[in-house]
C-alpha cells in the first residue's frame, strides 16, 4: 500500500549538495515578517537609489515594468533553517537599475515600506546576483511575501531579501540594518553558516 504524505512524496530531495549546512527542506512558503504587512499600491509605489552626493534615481511602477524583465530560477535559504529549492521569480536585475548610477560607495542600505532595513555590499547586488522581484510562481507577488516588489538576493540568507522594497541608499561604510543590529551576521552567507554575529 502506498503511503502518501504531503512533503514526503517521491520528488522530495534529500539533503545534498544543493542544501547549505544546517538547513532543512520545505515545500511550502513560510512567511517571516518583523511587523505588519504594509499596504503598498502600485500606483503610489516608487523605488529609488540615493547616492552619496544625494542624487536620487527614481522609478515608478510603470517605469520599472518598461525595463527588461528576467525570469529567475533559484534556491532560497532562511536563517531559521528552512530552504526552498527551485523557486521561480520574475523581476528586474539590479544591474539594469544601476546602469546609470555613478557611485564610489561600496555598501548599500536597503529600505522598505514599513521601516525594515538590511545592509549589503554593492557587489552582492551586481553581476546577475540580485533583482527587484514582483512575480513568484507565475503570479503577482503576494503582499505577505513582499508584494508588490521585494528585493531578491538569493545567494545570501533570505533576511537580506527585503520585502516591500522602497529604495537603496549608498553608503561609504557597512552599517547594520534591522536584523543585523539584533544579532544577525553582517553578511549572511548560507554556505558558511553566517547566521549570527
Ligand atoms: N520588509 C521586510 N523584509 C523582510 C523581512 C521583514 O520582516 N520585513 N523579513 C526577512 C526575513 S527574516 C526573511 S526569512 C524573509 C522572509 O520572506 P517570506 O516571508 O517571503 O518567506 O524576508 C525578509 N525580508
Ligand atoms: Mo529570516
Amino acid at each position: 500500500m502506498a503511503v502518501i504524505s504531503r512533503g514526503f512524496t517521491g520528488r522530495r530531495r534529500e539533503p545534498g549538495p544543493d542544501l547549505p549546512p544546517g538547513q532543512f527542506l520545505t515545500r511550502d512558503f513560510p512567511v517571516l515578517s518583523a511587523g505588519p504587512t504594509p499596504e503598498v499600491d502600485t500606483a503610489d509605489w516608487q523605488f529609488s537609489i540615493r547616492t552619496d552626493d544625494a542624487t536620487l534615481h527614481t522609478w515608478s511602477w510603470d517605469e520599472m515594468m518598461a525595463l527588461p524583465i528576467e525570469t529567475v530560477d533559484t534556491d532560497i535559504h532562511c536563517v531559521t533553517r528552512w530552504s526552498k529549492l527551485g523557486t521561480t521569480w520574475r523581476g528586474v536585475s539590479l544591474d539594469t537599475l544601476f546602469a546609470d548610477v555613478e557611485t564610489t560607495d561600496e555598501f548599500v542600505m536597503a529600505h522598505s515600506y514599513g521601516g525594515y532595513t538590511t545592509n549589503l555590499p554593492l557587489e552582492d547586488l551586481l553581476d546577475g546576483k540580485a533583482w527587484l522581484a514582483f512575480e513568484f510562481d507565475g503570479e503577482p507577488l503576494e503582499p505577505e511575501h513582499g508584494g508588490p516588489v521585494r528585493l531578491l538576493v538569493p545567494h545570501l540568507y533570505f533576511w537580506k531579501s527585503a520585502k516591500w522594497i522602497r529604495g537603496l541608499e549608498m553608503q561609504q561604510q557597512d552599517e547594520p540594518g534591522f536584523w543585523e543590529q539584533n544579532g544577525y551576521h553582517t553578511y549572511g552567507d548560507p554556505w558558511r553558516e553566517e547566521r549570527y554575529s
